[in-house]
């Protein structure tokens, strides 16, 4: 059948099964967009941005398993492009971006919205074609959604010059099967690994699994909850695993690294097994290298050799499918029950383990931590099938605290490359990918001004997604990092923004502000009652910490608790808050005096210094004073 290249683009999308995609158009591709017209099968959603595009792509194949599409023309729609592929590629999502290019004939001559877009993204994709030939269209597209969604998944780009979408030929689609002789996702364990991994297994004492996002993608949750049964073993997450292991699974102990629970990262430095599946030991999850879990052999099951021995050298690697690899593993495993090691596990949870916000006497003020904490707790005792889709920054990681995450794919957020802005996009796309699930997307002040001209693809999509943002006026993550590092000078932290439930009306959608624990409940039930897009505007208390943290740089186990007496929970005086260094556990030293010297000058850690004096920062434009609030019973809120 002879057909154009542009009408080529949309036979092989349905037949890789694509019923929408995300887009913008321009000069480069209208080629392709005028011939979409004749397929209307393929759902197409006009974006506001090209950054939107590829996170709508990424939220839909985060959220469903299948591959993401997001369509753009050359220049500035392709460059637009980059920050979404990026996204995709730092946490293995499987998306396929196209991109229209201009004339063959004028590539390199600088025309009109040239961008070398394939040399521009070479970094940030598995793989990315440049198609001058209409001929070449099919088996780019067929490679691209293979090689995208097969071994460890991905972002790949089919950059198609205007004239191979003019252009006519012969497509046969059987014929541009995918011809890959040099790709090789489907590696094999070696035997003898899988008995080194056995033994190591079998005669730990305090093992300790490691879970991560490739147990999503292997499909593997089941197994990895047989290994830990069988042999007793206790569990931590990645960000990236939350959900992938059911919170309420007795095993679980939850997240480890910078922001996780101090007993998971004192568990992993204490274990003398790491058993790692599916994840990657990112920095933010070893901390320091030098120090990280020196007692422990490690085990690691990972599909790309390329992540083996990369961060963290490992006693036995098994290189493949996760899944294939427990299944041949299991049977082997000895059944045992690590009494012991669960016991000092227990004992490290201590008075940390106690962090029931919910029991919390309502002070008047609301934490983002309650807006978390009480949002999913509705959610679930509601029975809604909820997806939760985060930006980035403090809000992020209150969200992985304080939702207890029970199935997979039920948390989307950015890891890797932290992207800002990612949140409201990636929500639509998972929204049309899972359109009976209630979607919610909790976001910062700062990262939802970054794409929240996205509400307009949500109106006239008619789609409905739930925005809390969570309103602290402060760009918080870095404004923590100068409280902690940067003697809290607050250099262009304080952030304004528009009247967040007039934007939400001005796109014809719901707005609604909460700034009271106790509206919490009923601005949730309002939002989900109401069949339009909402946005929510939770005015947190601003100058709130993540706590515990692990600063860059230091041991894993040197993590800055909240101080036993926290001035901010427990003082009844409204004055600014300060952090007296008396009361500054010596670890906080320690962890800051290691962070500072490997930050500023790359060098070994100085000796521990004396609890460093904090000084009272000068009041940043804007930036109200930090106000003390609750009562007594807040110490059991230490974490
Ligand atoms: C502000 C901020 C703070 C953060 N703090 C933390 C923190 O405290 N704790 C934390 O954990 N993270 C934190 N992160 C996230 C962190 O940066 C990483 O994104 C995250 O730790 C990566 O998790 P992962 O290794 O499980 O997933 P990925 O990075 O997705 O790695 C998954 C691994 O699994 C492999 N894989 C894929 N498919 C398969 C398969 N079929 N079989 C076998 N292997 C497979 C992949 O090759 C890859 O190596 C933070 C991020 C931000 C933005
Ligand atoms: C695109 C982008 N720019 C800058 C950063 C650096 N950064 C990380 S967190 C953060 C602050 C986020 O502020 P906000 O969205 O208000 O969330 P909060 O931390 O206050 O919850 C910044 C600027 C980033 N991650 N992404
Ligand atoms: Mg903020």
């Amino acid at each position: 059948m002879k057909l154009t290249g542009a009408e080529i683009i949309w036979e092989c999308l349905i037949r890789e099964g694509v019923d929408v995609v995300f887009g913008y158009p321009g000069g480069a591709i209208l080629p392709a967009y005028d011939a979409m017209t004749k397929y209307p099968q393929v759902h197409h959603v006009l974006v506001r941005h090209e950054q939107g595009a590829t996170h709508m792509a990424d939220g839909y194949a985060r959220a469903s398993g299948k591959v993401g599409v997001a369509i753009a023309t050359s220049g500035p729609g392709a460059t637009n492009m980059v920050t979404g592929i990026a996204t995709a590629m730092m946490d293995s999502s499987p998306i396929v971006c196209i991109t229209g290019q201009v004339g063959s004939k004028a590539i390199g001559t600088d025309a009109f919205q040239e961008t070398d877009v394939t040399g521009v993204t070479i970094p940030v994709t598995k793989h990315n074609y440049l198609v001058t030939k209409p001929d070449d269209i099919a088996r780019a597209i067929r490679e691209a959604f293979y090689i995208a969604k097969s071994g460890r998944p991905g972002p790949v780009l089919v950059d198609i010059t205007k004239d191979a979408q003019q252009l006519s030929c012969e497509f046969d689609w059987e014929s541009a099967a995918p011809k890959l002789p040099g790709y090789r996702p489907d590696l094999r364990a070696l035997p003898s690994e899988y008995q080194k991994a056995l033994e190591l297994i079998n005669t730990a004492k305090r093992p300790l699994i490691l879970a991560g996002q490739g147990i999503l993608k292997s499909g593997a949750t089941a197994e990895v909850l047989k290994l830990a049964q069988n042999a007793n073993i206790p569990i931590a997450v990645t960000l990236l695993g939350l959900g992938v292991i059911p919170a309420s699974c007795e095993h679980n102990l939850g997240m480890m690294g910078m922001h996780g629970e101090a007993w998971v990262n004192e568990a992993i430095q204490q274990a003398d097994l790491l058993i790692a599946l599916g994840m990657r030991f990112d920095d933010r999850v070893t901390g320091n290298l030098k120090t990280y879990a020196q007692n422990a052999k490690k085990i690691h099951v990972e599909i790309d050799p390329s992540e083996v021995n990369k961060n963290v050298p490992v006693d036995v690697a098994l290189i493949g499918d996760l899944r294939e690899i427990l299944e041949e593993l299991l049977p082997s495993v000895k059944k045992t029950t690590h009494p012991e090691w669960w016991a000092t596990i227990n004992l490290g949870k201590g008075d940390a383990a106690v962090r029931d916000i919910q029991a919390l006497p309502d002070s008047g003020h609301l934490y983002a931590a309650h807006v978390i904490n009480d949002l999913c707790h509705f959610t679930q005792t509601l029975k809604k099938d909820t997806i939760v889709v985060t930006d980035v920054g403090q809000h992020q990681m209150w969200e992985a605290q304080y939702f207890r995450h029970e199935k997979p794919r039920s948390l989307i957020t950015s890891g890797g490359l932290g992207t800002m802005g990612f949140a409201l996009p990636a929500a639509i796309g998972a929204k049309f990918a899972c359109p009976e699930k209630d979607v919610w997307v909790v976001v910062g002040d700062g990262g939802f001004q970054m794409t929240s001209c996205e509400l307009a693809t949500a109106e006239q999509e008619g789609i409905k997604v739930n925005v809390a943002i969570i309103n602290n006026s402060f760009l918080g993550m870095v404004r923590q990092w100068q409280e902690f590092f940067y003697d809290k000078r607050y250099a262009a932290t304080p952030i304004t923004g528009p009247d967040f439930v007039k934007l939400a009306e001005a796109y014809r959608l719901k707005g609604l502000r909460c700034n009271k624990r106790s509206d919490v409940k009923s601005t949730v039930e309002k939002a989900l009652a109401a069949k339009e897009t909402v946005v929510i505007d939770f005015v947190v208390e601003k100058e709130d910490t993540v706590f515990p943290m692990v600063p860059a740089g230091a041991a894993l186990d040197k993590m800055i608790r909240r101080p036993k007496q926290d001035v901010m929970l427990e003082s009844g005086s409204d004055k600014d808050w300060e952090m007296p260094s008396s009361t500054l556990p010596n670890v906080f030293a320690e962890a800051k005096a290691e962070a500072v010297a490997l930050n500023s000058r790359g060098k070994k850690a100085a000796k521990p210094a004396k609890p460093a004096k904090v000084t009272k920062p000068a009041k940043p434009a804007k930036t109200p004073a930090r106000k003390a609030v609750a009562s007594k019973s807040a110490k059991s809120n230490r974490r």
